[in-house]
């Protein structure tokens, strides 16, 4: 785990232990009902309510991805077919020695359902559940090398992702500045076993199992932490979060997903009573899997377990909006990636946008 990430570990787990522990003044909760007094909706877990509160809430997440990465720089179909190495190349078993499957285009449309409620001041708990659909276009490479291009093929892949249980325990909260630090649990309801169709170099169309981005879950139970910083002044908000996913032990197909981090900012400003505007920046860095499943071997980087790393920064803008009676809100934010860096070949994300609705008693 890099440095920076392990100290975010060490001080929220003190935090959340001397808040627990210790005796200290009982934390009075924030009576901002803004706009602006919930994050851009793209963040996670960005707030907590007063005791006895519950919230539902639904969002729609889309993403996508298009051509390839290789480090920062792009790099075209024909050239990874060309020169980027196959890690399970066997000549003679059909194994080519370099990739012969290349992917164009992905999709993945994310709907996540939630709940919170806070039995106290001091603790709010969250569910959230996923249905998530992946769509990844393909262009097939004739044969073991050449530039003939043979066909292109899609697969797609929806059901059930991980669900995850969280407590969001309020650290400080003056009127000006307000802390909570989170400890929670995902758990493997993804599948990871998903199959479609697909097209050989060798011209065959048999359905293996896909490679991991188009599986579902991570198949391991996650412990998910975070620290979560949130002011407002006037008609401006800024806010910040820490938020690590780390997979416990390995799934039955024996594999390890990567451990991901994500660090983000953002600064609002409220122009009216009910819509509030927001930029923010995120980091994401997600970690190359550890061990293998024996059933996804390919000549494709997706099929790679050390071709899953990265390192992304991204630009979002956002709104929210609060409804009038204060318990509906609609919030949208759109964000764009401003630079990456892959261990490639690896696809290239493009952009995501982020659709919710809350509602709050
Ligand atoms: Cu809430």
């Amino acid at each position: 785990m890099r440095p920076l990430y392990a100290a975010a570990w060490a001080i929220a787990i003190l935090l959340v232990g001397a808040n627990i522990v210790g005796a200290n003044t009982h934390a009075s909760t924030s009576t901002s009902t803004g706009p602006d007094s919930h994050a851009p909706i793209g963040v996670m877990g960005d707030h907590t309510h007063h005791e006895g509160e519950i919230m539902f809430s639904y969002r729609f997440m889309t993403m996508r991805m298009s051509g390839n990465l290789d480090g920062s720089s792009s790099v075209s179909p024909t050239e990874i077919a060309t020169s980027a190495p196959n890690r399970f190349s066997a000549p003679g078993m059909g194994m080519p020695p370099t990739l012969r499957v290349v992917p164009t285009e992905m999709t993945m449309d994310m709907h996540m359902f939630g709940v919170m409620y806070a039995p106290s001041d001091r603790v709010t708990l969250m569910a959230m559940l996923n249905y998530v659909e992946k769509e990844m276009d393909h262009t097939t490479f004739m044969g073991p090398m050449g530039t003939t291009r043979l066909g292109t093929f899609t697969t797609k892949t929806s059901g059930i992702g991980d669900t995850s249980l969280s407590a969001l325990i309020n650290l400080s909260d003056s009127h000006v500045h307000r802390w909570h630090a989170t400890l929670g649990l995902s758990l493997p309801t993804g599948s990871l076993d998903e199959e479609d169709q697909i097209l050989t170099p060798m011209n065959t169309r048999p359905s293996p199992r896909l490679p991991y981005p188009m599986q579902l879950g991570s198949g391991t139970y996650d412990l998910m932490g975070g620290l979560t910083y949130a002011g407002s002044q006037g008609a401006w908000g800024w806010g910040g979060q820490w938020q690590s996913v780390v997979p416990l032990g390995e799934n039955d197909e024996d594999y390890t997903l990567g451990d991901q981090h994500k660090l983000t900012g953002w600064i609002s400003r409220r122009l009216n009573d009910r819509l509030s505007l927001s930029a923010r920046l995120s980091r994401i860095d997600r970690d190359n899997i550890d061990g293998m499943d024996p059933l996804i071997l390919a000549p494709v980087q997706t099929a790679d377990p050390d071709r899953q790393g990265f390192a992304r920064t991204d630009l979002s803008i956002g709104l929210n909006f609060l409804f009038p009676g204060d318990a509906h809100r609609l919030a949208v934010e759109f964000g764009k990636a401003i630079s990456q860096d892959v261990d490639g070949p690896q696809m290239e994300s493009d952009w995501q946008a982020t659709i919710g609705w809350q509602w709050a008693r």
